[in-house]
Order: structure tokens, then sequence, then C-alpha cells
């Protein structure tokens, strides 16, 4: 019986049917937490039940509960779930809490551990056994702390642990020194729930004003980036720690820095599993490719000796235009991608040809920041071009990160300068232009 949550709700779903787990977890917000018991193949039927004013999923093997709650509470039935074993070898437990948020729920679960510590001290009431299982289940080995659970990259797609290709959707905060108000759960709750982002991107620059390397509070700036970890991992999200290079051009001019930064990032959320690392925001000025290879293995060796097999976005030439070069010249590691930054109002048909060439060449790109307006960050919304660049992610299942999260007077920046609230809320009147494509974007992809 395979154990999923939902990250909304936060009820456990149990079911033995794979592709239930399979729709659950690639199209809602539910998890694959792992076996949750082994059910025998016959023994005594237990039923489940959906309440579809809570939405709840129950199960019990008592007729007569099941009779009176659909006759008289209206709960639908979904019928013979699993069979729970006569031999009664091994004990399943149910309990309940009445002050879940949002709404009162159950669990069940064999492992008298986890039935002590609910009842211990998180206020929920043992029910006592509730069916019984041939066997114990088991956690699943690599659960993450993302929706999809950890990630891989496969050929040009990014994958799940069971090799679903999947795509992340994101908002990239403005840089944290500057705007750090945004980083909060309910912020980032509300690009989940109301836009369906699945990913934040942390921008920290490095070299302007307060930057990282440039004078920047480095204490003050990890504790920023911890905050926006801890809230996006709350939430089942993803988030990519951005070494947001800009106007120091050459990452190599900071690699010291970045080697140190990138070492301790990757020990603390080894075992995170939703944490993807940014390691050059955009390289430019006369960077080659060959700079950017000589610095990518300089940091990627230190990451890689914490964690194995995080998945790390490498910035290309020319503000992350020139993916060509790297198409060419791989890094000879696993779960790598490559950086493609667009602005839909400056880059046009050159750049997405070169898109294409990259994609069907199989290199995995990854659009880790975007937007509709100039490469300013400003200027109007160019729709045509913003629609073609559309196509291609769709086409290519691309994941991509929008800019930015502020309400800076820029025509990237989404919310309008005017709305004040930092932490959700919003409602379509508190976006730009900006705001409003990316939030049609990513309820269509
Ligand atoms: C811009 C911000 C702007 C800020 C400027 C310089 O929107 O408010 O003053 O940086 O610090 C990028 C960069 C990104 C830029 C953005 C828009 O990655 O840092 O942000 N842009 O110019 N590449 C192409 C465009």
């Amino acid at each position: 019986m395979y154990r999923l949550y939902n990250l909304s709700t936060g009820e456990h779903l149990f079911t033995a049917d794979e592709h239930e787990k399979k729709v659950l977890t690639e199209t809602y917000h539910w998890r694959y937490e792992g076996i949750g018991w082994y059910a025998p193949a016959s023994g005594t039927p237990v039923y489940r039940l959906y309440n579809t004013s809570t939405g709840e999923h129950f199960y019990t093997m008592d007729r007569n509960e099941r009779r009176v709650l659909i006759s008289q509470y209206r709960w639908t039935d979904e019928n013979l779930a699993f069979y729970s074993d006569d031999g009664h070898r091994y004990p399943v437990y149910r309990q309940f809490n009445a002050a879940a948020s949002p709404r009162a729920c159950h669990n069940y679960t064999g492992d008298t551990n986890e039935v002590r510590v609910l009842t211990g001290n998180h206020g929920w009431k043992n029910e006592g056994v509730c069916w019984y299982g041939t066997r114990e289940g088991e956690k699943a080995k690599t659960q993450g702390r993302g929706m999809y659970g950890v990630l891989s990259v496969s050929g040009t797609d990014l994958t799940d642990v069971y090799g679903n290709a999947v795509r992340l959707k994101g908002i990239s905060t403005h840089g944290i020194a500057w705007y750090p108000a945004y980083i909060n759960q309910g912020a980032f709750q509300y690009f989940r729930d109301q836009w369906g982002a699945n990913t934040i991107r942390l921008a920290m620059y490095t070299a302007e004003y307060g930057g990282y390397c440039t004078g920047g509070d480095r204490a003050k700036l990890e504790a920023l980036v911890d905050s926006g970890v801890q809230a996006a991992s709350a939430l089942g999200m993803y988030v990519i720690i951005d070494w947001h290079i800009l106007s120091d051009s050459n990452p190599k001019t900071y690699q010291s820095q970045a080697v140190d930064f990138f070492r301790r990032m990757s020990a603390k959320y080894a075992d995170y599993g939703n944490v993807l690392y940014e390691i050059c925001n955009e390289p430019n000025g006369g960077t080659t490719w060959g700079d950017i290879r000589s610095y990518a293995d300089a940091v990627i060796q230190v990451i890689r000796a914490n964690d194995p097999d995080s998945v790390i976005l490498v910035g290309t030439p020319t503000w992350s235009q020139d993916i060509d070069k790297a198409a060419s010249d791989r890094l000879p590691y696993n779960n790598i991608m490559y950086s493609l930054h667009f602005y839909a109002a400056t880059h046009k048909d050159q750049l997405r040809s070169r898109l294409v060439s990259a994609h069907n060449s199989g290199l995995p790109v990854f659009i880790d920041e975007f937007s509709t307006v100039e490469a300013s960050g400003n200027g109007n919304v160019d729709y045509a071009s913003a629609e073609a660049w559309k196509q291609l992610i769709l086409q290519y299942h691309l994941s991509y990160v929008g800019w930015n999260l502020s309400n800076k007077n820029e025509s990237s920046a989404i919310l309008r300068e005017n709305v004040t609230s930092v932490s959700g809320g919003w409602s379509d009147g508190d976006f730009k232009a900006s705001g409003l494509w990316l939030k049609g974007l990513m309820q269509s992809s």
C-alpha cells in the first residue's frame, strides 16, 4: 500500500493503484512517502470512502461504520480498497486529529514509533488497531522535501525518482539583499496555490551594492537564503540558490568565495533533496565557456563531495545565452543543466533557434531567469515574442523561472509599485502585465 501525503491539506492517502499514485504525484500536490504496509491478496475487506465536502478519504473494515457514513453523513462509497490480514500479522493503527489544519483528519500507520510521536505531543488521539497487514512497510529510499521527490537529469529532461519528466515552474526573488521581505512562506504559498508554481529562486547578487563579495553582510545573506530554503521546503517546493554574478562578469573573479559558499550550502542542505544550485547567474563581458568550465569544475567538485546527486545549473557566456558553446563541450558530471535566459522584448528568433539546436543536440536546458519585457528589466511586455517562447517551453517541456518578485519601479517586477503586502493575499489587480503573463504560463504548462 503506497502512502501519499497531500502538502496542502495534510492528508495521507493509501492506495495499491500504481496509476492513482502516478496521477496524484504528477498532477496534484501529493508526495510519495514510501510503502505504508503490505496488504494480503485476500482477507477481510477494507472499504474506502470519500467526503466530497472536505476532500478526505477514509478507510474502514467496519461495515456498520461504512453504512452510517454513507447514509447519514453523505460520504461517497469508493468500495473495496484492500484486504486486512486474517492472520493478524501486522497491526495498523488509526489516529485522529480533531484540530488539524485546514481540517480534521485521520492517519493510519503500523509504525508504533509514529503512533507514539503523534499521540505524545502533536495532538493526535490513538483510535487503536484499524486493520492488519502482512508485514511492515518501507520508507521510500529517496524522499526529499520537494513534491516530486529527489530530481535527476535524464537526457534533456528533469525527472522524478520514477523517471517521469517533471517541469519546475518558478519565481525568482529580486536581489535578496534589497527585497528580503518577500522571502516568507505566505508569499511562496500564494504562488504555489494560486499560480501553480513549484519552485523559488533566491537571487543573491555577488558584486552589486550590498553584494556577497562586495561588502554585503554575509551572515545576514546566508540567513535569508536559509529562511527561503526552509519556507520552500515546508511547502514541498524546490528552491534554487542563485550565485547572482552580473557586474563581476567572470565567475572566476570571486571563485574562492563561491567555492567556500557552495561548500557550506551543499553540506547544510545535502539531505534536503529539493535544493538546486545555480553556480553563476550570467557570465558576460569577455568571459568564455572555457573560463566557466574551469570555474564550474572547482565549484561542482565541492558540491558533489557533499551531495552527489543535486541538480546543478550552470550559466553560459553572454548573459546565459550562448548555450551552443556548452552544447559542443559539456561538463562531465551527472545532473547538470545549462542556463538559458531570455527577455522576450529583446531576445527573439536568433536566441530561440539557438535553443532549438541545443535541445535537438540533447543539451538539458533550464530557463532559470526570463521576463517578457526588455533585457534592461524594463519596457513593455512583448506578447508576440513571449508567445513564441511559450510554444518552445511547452514543446520541449522546459523548466522556467520568472524574474522578479518585487514591487520595484520596473516592468519586470511583477507587483505593482503601490502594492505593499509582501506575504501573499494578492489579487490579479496587484500584478503588472509581466506578472499576469507569468501566471498564465504557469497555468497552461
Ligand atoms: C536587474 C534588476 C534591476 C537591477 C539590476 C542591476 O531588474 O532592478 O537594478 O538588475 O542590479 C538580468 C540579470 C538581472 C537583471 C535583469 C534585468 O540577471 O540581475 O536584474 N536581467 O536587467 N539579465 C538580463 C536581464
